[in-house]
């Protein structure tokens, strides 16, 4: 089985590891499947090729023999499914660890992309010192949810899976912005995740793209 995935030729980041590849290479590091990337221009993703692959022309993609897919929730839930480790064996566990991937994309990702659009590209707006502190609160209204519901546990249901890969995925995207800092529970949980060994391979592997260095040639 040959996987191949899709990531920035350079990522906006500069290696933060934000790019929605890095949850879908750590999926793969906790399954321990050897994968390929392809990397792709802005340009290269919205023409024909990259388009077959990806209708809305994005990355990241996934290809694994004949099989294409797209979307990280359906790639990340693909490989818990066919691979051991990020999904319980009991039914009723394994459907938990689902819902929690839905929650992290479909509950708790809008708000915070929200919050990043109004934080890094609205700047200019007329609107914007009204909305953002709007924005800001409905982000704060989920950490507060989520929070509570995590306690002092570890990880969301149990043991980590899945859920948690897509849930800290999805609130890293809040470092940058210290919005985490108010959430000392969720920082913790955010850094647990940060600390499991598949999460730092995927890191360094996007980093060895990213990098300044690797990125200017130096
Ligand atoms: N719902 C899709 C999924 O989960 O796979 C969303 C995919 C997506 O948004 N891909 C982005 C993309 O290809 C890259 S990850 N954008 C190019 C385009 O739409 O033309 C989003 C992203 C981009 C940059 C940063 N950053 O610089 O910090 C972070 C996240």
């Amino acid at each position: 089985m040959t996987i191949t995935i899709t990531a920035f030729e350079r990522s906006p980041d500069g290696g933060k590891g934000l790019a929605r590849d890095t949850r879908v290479r750590w999926a793969l590091e906790e399954v321990g499947q050897p994968y390929a990337v392809r990397l792709v221009s802005f340009a290269a993703m919205k023409e024909p090729a990259h388009l077959a692959l990806h209708p809305f022309g994005q990355i990241p993609t996934y290809e694994e023999d004949d099989l294409v897919l797209f979307e990280t929730g359906a790639i990340v839930l693909h490989l818990a499914e066919r691979h051991v480790g990020l999904l319980p064996d009991d039914a009723n566990a394994r459907a938990r660890a689902i819902a929690w991937m839905f929650a992290a994309l479909n509950t708790v990702e809008p708000p915070i992309l929200e919050f990043v659009t109004a934080r890094l590209f609205e700047r200019d707006r007329p609107w914007h010192a009204e909305r953002l502190p709007l924005v800001e609160d409905r982000v704060r209204q989920r950490l507060d949810q989520l929070s509570d519901r995590l306690g002092d546990a570890d990880w969301l249901d149990g043991r980590f899976s899945a859920g948690d890969l897509m849930m800290v995925s999805v609130l890293l995207r809040l470092k940058p912005s210290g919005m985490l800092d108010g959430h000392p529970k969720l920082a913790a949980y955010v850094a647990r995740g940060e600390a499991r060994p598949a999460y730092k391979r995927a890191f360094a592997a996007q980093l060895a793209v990213n990098s300044p260095q690797v990125a200017g040639g130096a």
